[in-house]
């Protein structure tokens, strides 16, 4: 099988809910050389993206995502501590993330994936979790003033995406915006969002995003 059949194979299992096909079909992919992070890019998320547009065309319902992201989850358990193991070139500590996924939102599988990528590549990581309010993320800022940190927060719904814009004017209010270099992530977050409210950065992916986060930190 090429690479790219591997692909189009990981891709296929997360489309038909396939949870033990999905670890062994991981399994093989590495076996045959393919990387963590080209299994994810490449495979696992381009079917999360198809089960996301199926949903939105009521093709499928909730308890069907909730397969295909059970069998993300069981490919993941394999792929984060591969991840984990991959540490980049930064390895002395660039700075301390701070992880989290918006409030009212519980989409987690990129969230865990940038923050175990993050962690990889030198930053000390405080993971928040998912469904976090604004007030408890300036609260986390304030605690290291001073100090290095990068804000990483994910919103994966065009809802939670708007309390991201309350995160940055809080933290403005707060006198701490210049304490904290600022990067939203997550579907629906754009290059013109993230102008518009006055953050410093987006990613496309996990591995882009820990790119990009070392820039920021620079
Ligand atoms: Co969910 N869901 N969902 N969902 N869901 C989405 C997000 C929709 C887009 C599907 C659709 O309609 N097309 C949609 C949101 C629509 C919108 O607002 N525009 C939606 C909806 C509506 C809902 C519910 C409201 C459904 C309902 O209850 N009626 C509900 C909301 C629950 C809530 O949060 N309060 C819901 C529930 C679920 C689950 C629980 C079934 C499940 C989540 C399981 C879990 O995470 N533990 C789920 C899933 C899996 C999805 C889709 C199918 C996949 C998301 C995913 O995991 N992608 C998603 C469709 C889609 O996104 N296209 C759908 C794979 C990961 C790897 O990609 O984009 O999360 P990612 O992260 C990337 C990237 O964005 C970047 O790097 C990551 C890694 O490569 N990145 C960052 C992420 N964060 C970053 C931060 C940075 O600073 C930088 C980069």
């Amino acid at each position: 099988m090429s690479n790219q059949e591997m692909l189009d194979k990981l891709r296929d299992i997360i489309v038909s809910q396939n949870i033990t096909g999905c670890a062994a079909a991981t399994q093989e992919a590495l076996d045959a050389g393919l990387t963590a992070v080209e299994i994810i890019n490449g495979g696992l998320s381009v079917g999360m993206k198809i089960v996301g547009d199926k949903f939105e065309a009521a093709e499928i319902y909730l308890p069907q995502i909730m397969m295909s992201a059970k069998a993300m989850n069981a490919a993941m358990e394999i792929l984060i501590p591969i991840l984990e193991q991959e540490k980049g070139p930064n390895d002395e500590g660039v700075g301390l993330a701070i992880t989290y996924v918006q409030e009212g939102d519980i989409h987690d599988i990129g969230h865990r994936l940038v923050t175990t990528m993050l962690g990889a590549n030198g930053f000390k990581i405080l993971d928040m979790g998912v469904d976090v309010p604004n007030d408890k993320i300036v609260e986390e800022v304030a605690k290291y003033k001073g100090k290095k940190v990068l804000l990483v927060g994910s919103a994966l719904m065009t809802t939670s995406m708007l309390g991201q814009k309350d995160t940055v004017s809080m933290l403005a209010e707060e006198g701490l915006r210049d304490a904290v270099k600022i990067m939203f992530g997550g579907a629906p977050v754009s290059d013109a969002w993230i102008a518009e409210i006055g953050a410093d950065a987006t990613a496309e992916n996990a591995a882009d995003a820990a790119r990009v986060a070392l820039n920021l930190m620079q």
